[in-house]
């Protein structure tokens, strides 16, 4: 592909909105025909159909000359658009419709024969009214309109963990988003083979007119299904990631005994070739991706950091230790405050071969955001497409912005990435973004007491769901969105999986994010973290140092490697320590929370609760 011609430029820069809703396309001969041979899917495709009334059906292979086609009509219909080749080579932008860019949360329903069943933290639906509700609006949703199917399999191709699904779309988005972020077309078809009652996920997705009003974004667990309508946004409508690799996903597993989890995976190398893998969860838009992609600084020489995963971890129990794979393809990472600075991996990642959603488009075909490297550009268009300069009191990028890369494009992918049975996993992190309280790191005296300090999380939110952002509320495990069953079923999980290890990973809190009494971060984060992790996989080794607090185990400051670190000893000492009047207020609405939960938690973590009270002598 050679630079863009003057007249896709010219009309980038007219093209002041794009196009959530395409008209059919008429693939050539070849093209979009490849339907599986199981019955079970086709009877389901054809059901879909006969209510959706589209004007044809694209049966997706994932083939490079699909979506080259798909690319190329994505153009044609003001989808997407094409940036400068010479830029960022084979990358797109996407603008989302202005009332659609987050999860919404308030339309996320787990629809289970029960109320109970889908616990306290959830929206919950009868099934049979959901899909009623559903079903009307779905009527007809499709006239005029290709439906897109798409096979995809959540895991490496040779893993036991390794899930079906497909998903029935209207957006070519979605289509061309799914074969970065999955693995997609006949790897998917083969897997499935024609056994009419093997296990897949089915999903379907329709724009409808995206109207906030008629957003649901909604998981069937019993029956292995999401219905997602109304939205274009990524984590609404990708259904391979939050919805079956996590909600659905979290349910599976309890029920088959394994984990899906909203973690980063991670190895971490040392000088002398000593590796252990970590995996870690944060809330969303908390440094997942930044943390999975570390690069040591200059002093740990010889330290390397590899990527499993930035999102979600399965894990398995395998000779009574924990594995974990990544069932993704791809990265879908916030945009705004990436750089060579805070992630040069990241950096490189979406260098090429991108799909970027809600960016600002700079006047050459490039892309920018807030926090890129260098100067801003003198004149943009804007995520909404107005004319944005660095006078104007909007932001060029929205602050969930994202981009969709192939994780091949890390130049710090693991070798184990593709690795059937998993990786091993040393230890289990647990953090949040807490400007009080918090210290940068502490270590769970067992098992349950980590199973607690996950329970009991909390983070300040941030912009990747909607809603008020700043504010601290508590996210167990990082899952509060996406935990597909009762929150306290998936503590009682947690709780029986510790039970089954006989070599279990050690678990860690981290806070990256507490401030000084002057309201400045008090650690400098993105690389430095290394000097936390390098003290967690001492531990691990059983040759860290640490204190006995009542929270648990604390590094002195001489524990930590902070060789080369521009960090007043101060600063060291009050990330590191514990204010007894911030820990009642902790001890307290760690226990309204748990009130808050109606009874469901189970006995185990109430006791955790009461030790750690009298641990500070409450
Ligand atoms: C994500 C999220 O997009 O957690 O990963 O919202
Ligand atoms: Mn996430």
């Amino acid at each position: 592909m050679g630079s863009p011609k003057v007249e896709d430029r010219e009309r980038v820069n007219q093209s002041t909105f794009m196009k959530d809703i395409a008209p059919a396309i008429s693939p050539p001969a070849g093209i979009g025909e490849a339907k599986p041979a199981n019955h079970a899917v086709i009877d389901w495709v054809q059901d879909v159909a006969k209510l959706t009334q589209p004007e044809n059906i694209f049966w997706c292979d994932g083939s490079g000359r699909e979506n080259d086609y798909l690319l190329g009509e994505a153009g044609r219909q003001d989808v997407l658009i094409k940036l400068n080749e010479k830029k960022v080579p084979r990358s797109y932008l996407h603008r989302s419709n202005p009332n659609d860019v987050a999860r919404i949360e308030q339309f996320t329903f787990i629809c289970t024969p029960t109320k109970k069943e889908a616990g306290p933290t959830n929206n919950w639906s009868d099934p049979a009214e959901m899909y009623t509700k559903l079903h009307e609006m779905l009527k007809g949703a499709m006239r005029g309109r290709t439906m897109f199917v798409i096979p995809y399999i959540m895991g490496p191709p040779d893993s036991p963990l390794t899930k079906v699904g497909f998903e029935i779309t209207d957006s070519i988005y979605v289509v061309l988003s799914m074969r970065i972020m999955t693995r997609m077309g006949n790897v998917a078809v083969k897997r499935l083979g024609d056994d009419q009652t093997a296990e897949w996920n089915r999903g379907v997705h329709s724009l409808l007119d995206v109207d906030p009003t008629r957003r649901f974004i909604c998981h069937f667990p019993q029956d292995n299904a999401i219905i997602s309508v109304g939205s274009g946004y990524g984590g609404n409508v990708l259904l391979s990631k939050k919805c079956l690799a996590l909600r659905i996903g979290s349910y599976l597993a309890r029920k088959q005994g394994w984990m899906a989890e909203h973690m980063l995976i991670l190895g971490v190398e040392s000088p002398e070739g000593r590796k252990h893998y970590v995996v870690a969860a944060f809330p969303s838009a908390c440094g997942k991706t930044n943390f999975a992609m570390l690069i040591p600084p200059k002093h740990f020489e010889g330290w390397k950091v590899t990527t499993v995963g930035d999102d979600i971890a399965w894990m398995q129990i395998r000779d009574g230790r924990l594995y974990a794979v990544n069932p993704e393809n791809g990265y879908f990472g916030v945009v705004p405050g990436t750089s060579y600075k805070s992630n040069p991996n990241a950096m490189k990642s979406i260098a090429h071969d991108t799909l970027y959603t809600n960016v600002a488009l700079t006047d050459d075909g490039d892309v920018w955001w807030e926090g890129k490297d260098g100067a801003p550009p003198a004149h943009a268009t804007d995520w909404r497409g107005n004319d944005w300069t660095p006078d104007s009191k909007e932001k060029a990028a929205h602050p969930n912005s994202r981009f969709a890369t192939p994780m091949f494009n890390n130049p710090a992918l693991d070798v184990d990435v593709e690795k059937g049975e998993g990786v091993p996993i040393s230890a289990i992190i647990f953090g949040g973004r807490r400007s009080d309280t918090m210290p940068l790191v502490f270590q769970a005296f067992d098992w349950n007491h980590g199973v607690y300090l996950g329970a009991t999380m909390a983070s300040e939110t941030t912009a990747a769901a909607t809603g008020a952002v700043g504010q601290v509320r508590r996210d167990p495990m990082a899952m509060l969105p996406f935990c597909g069953y009762n929150i306290g079923d998936y503590f009682q999980h947690w709780i029986d999986i510790g039970k089954r290890l006989t070599n279990s990973p050690l678990i860690f809190h981290v806070n990256w994010f507490r401030k000084g009494a002057d309201g400045q971060f008090l650690w400098p984060g993105f690389g430095d973290n290394m000097r936390v992790l390098k003290w967690i996989i001492d531990r691990c080794a059983q040759t860290g140092g640490a204190l006995k607090s009542p929270i648990g185990w604390l590094p002195s400051p001489h524990d930590l490697d902070l060789a080369e670190l521009d960090v007043a000893h101060k600063s060291v000492i009050e990330i590191l320590g514990i204010d007894h009047e911030e820990w009642q207020t902790e001890l307290a609405a760690q226990e309204k929370f748990f009130d808050s939960l109606g009874g469901v938690v189970p006995e185990e973590l109430m006791k955790q609760r009461e030790h750690l009270a009298a641990r500070f002598g409450l």
